[in-house]
This record gives C-alpha cells, structure tokens and sequence, in this order.
C-alpha cells in the first residue's frame, strides 16, 4: 500500500494535465501501467487546486487533455476514467471524492503489479529461459520477482527498436542480479530455438474483448515465433489493461509516431519512412494474460472486462 507521506509527497510532485500530457507524449514517462498512475495523480492534483466552483468543469477537460496524449494504452483512459467515475452531485463533496479516487486507482495498479509478479513466477521454471521484448514494469517485476524466489533463469531482452526500451529492460533486470542478454530484435525467433526458451513474457498495452493483445511492436512477431517453436507466450497485464471500450467496438488506435525517430539523424534522400509502434498480437497466439485476479484466457477476456468494468456512465 501507498502510505501515507508517500502519497502526499506523490500528489505534491504530481503534473499539471497540461504538463503530465506532455511528458507522455514525448515519452519521458512511458510504459502503459505508469502513464494511467500519472493521469490519475495529475487529476488528483487538479482537484486538489480546484474551488468547489470549478472542479467539476477543470476535471473534465483534463481528463480529455490527458486522454488525448497517447492512443494505444487503454490504461490511460480507464485511469481518466475510473478516477472520475461516479461522483458526487455536491460540489463540496466532489474533490476529496476524485482525490480517494485517484489514490485508489494508483494503489490499485501498485498491488496488481505485486501480486502479478507472485503469479507469473509460478509460472516460470527453475531453471528457465525466458525471453521478452520492450520494457514493460509488470514483466520485469514478474523476472525480479522468479528471480528473487531463489529460482534460477535466463533472460533474453529484444532492443526494442526505434526507442531501445530493451536497454530499460536490461538494465534493471541486471541490476536486480538477473542473468540477462540483449540481442537486436530481428534476432528473436532464432534465439527463441537456439537458446531452447521455455516461456515469452510480455506486458501489455490494451487486452481487447475479442482476446487479442495490443503492445509494443514486434510484439506479434515474437508471439508468431514462439507459437511456430510450440513455446507459451504469457501476458503480465493488470485489469486496468482491459478494454471496457472495446465491448462497444471500439479497438485501440495504432499510434504512429515521428518518423525521425526511425532515422535516429540518418538522411536518406527519397526514402518515405513509417514508424508504427504497437501492433495487434491475435488471440490465437496467447496463452494467457496473468492479471492480480489470476490467469485469463483469451477466450474468456470478454466475460471478465464485462465482471470487471461497470456501466460507464459519462465515461470519455
Ligand atoms: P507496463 C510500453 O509502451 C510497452 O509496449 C510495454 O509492453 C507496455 O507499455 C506496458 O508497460 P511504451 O510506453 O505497463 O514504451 O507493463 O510505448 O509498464
């Protein structure tokens, strides 16, 4: 749990939604799970700064500003909102309302990300090789944590290209004691049968109804690999992960970002350049998403978004 002077120092520090869309969009806070906290403490800071006279309107238009920052994670938009989800009539009551709803939601996504880690490291043998791509916070935790159970694992990291979220992954799993390899993506599905991988552990962006996985792209490259090799391909994706939205058609829109970013300052006259960065992983080629409330199947992800998601009132 979030104690207390952690969370007042957290709120304190907390951006703007002006701000906080800001460094999501440029990527200085990044990753699916930490981009929904920084929504929901940003809405917490506004609420805190807001008179009982205009919260309700300044809630509302940084919920669209911060929803608009990034596309792809539905986290985000499920942080927006679940923290202003049925509030109160009384204005007077309306703050502390979204400021307990904003500390909820963080809270929340904190423990999921422990008891995911517990999870997926039963899953993982002693012994094993694991290989996973981008830097996703709830996968490394799933490592640190299997590594930290005394079990004894080898782990693959992909670079992650054009943002090299691999050097994240690699970084912290090695710093944490993990034996740890960084190899260029296109080097997946070969390490996936040299090195004998017993498991691929992914994060996740978006889980849609029909159990499809929206992540990072090259994601389905790497699930279509392991499934060709007959190697299980698990999901580390809290319920935040879900997509309500999705129950009413809407899929997640593929980000497609700054194609300089590919360039990395290179100049190729006459090249036009395309810079996707998540892509749709089919359900056909997940095992399972382990979230904090167990394991989910693909098949099942339909009914356990409608268990855990409401009505949706007012929702953006
Ligand atoms: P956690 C990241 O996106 C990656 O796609 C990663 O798999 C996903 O968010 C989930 O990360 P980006 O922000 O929520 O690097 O597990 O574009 O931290």
């Amino acid at each position: 749990m979030v104690q207390d002077q952690t969370w007042a120092e957290r709120l304190q520090k907390a951006a703007s939604p002006e701000e906080a869309a800001r460094l999501i969009r440029t990527m200085e806070v990044r990753g699916a799970a930490k981009i929904g906290r920084s929504a929901a403490l940003s809405l917490a800071r506004v609420a805190e700064s807001a008179s009982d006279d205009d919260a309700r309107k300044r809630l509302s238009a940084a919920g669209r500003t911060l929803v608009a920052a990034r596309p792809t994670a539905v986290s985000l938009r499920n942080a927006v909102n679940l923290t202003l989800d049925g509030l109160p009539e009384d204005d007077a009551r309306l703050r502390a309302a979204v400021v307990g709803r904003a500390r909820r939601y963080v809270e929340a996504s904190e423990a999921a990300r422990d008891r995911i880690a517990e999870r997926m490291s039963e899953e993982i043998p002693d012994g094993g090789t694991v290989l996973t791509h981008c830097h996703s916070s709830l996968a490394v935790a799933c490592l640190v944590a299997t590594h930290r159970s005394g079990k004894k694992i080898r782990v693959f990291a992909d670079e992650t290209r054009p943002w090299w979220q691999g050097h994240i992954t690699t970084r912290l799993l090695a710093e944490a004691g993990v034996d740890v390899t960084l190899i260029v993506d296109s080097a997946a599905h070969l390490i996936l049968e040299m090195e004998e991988v017993d498991v691929v552990v992914t994060g996740a962006d978006t889980v849609t109804a029909d159990g499809a996985l929206y992540n990072k792209v090259g994601t389905r490259a790497v699930a279509l690999g392991a499934k060709s090799l007959d190697i299980p391909f698990l999901v580390a994706a809290e319920s935040h992960k879900f997509s309500p939205y999705s129950l009413d058609g809407t899929y997640p829109q593929i980000e497609e970002r700054d194609p300089a970013e590919v360039l990395s300052g290179v100049e190729i006259p006459g090249v036009q350049v395309r810079n996707p960065v998540f892509d749709r992983t089919a359900p056909a080629l997940v095992s399972r998403f382990i979230t904090e409330e167990g394991p989910v199947a693909p098949a099942d992800t339909e009914r356990f978004i409608r268990e855990r998601f409401g009505t949706r009132e007012g929702w953006i």
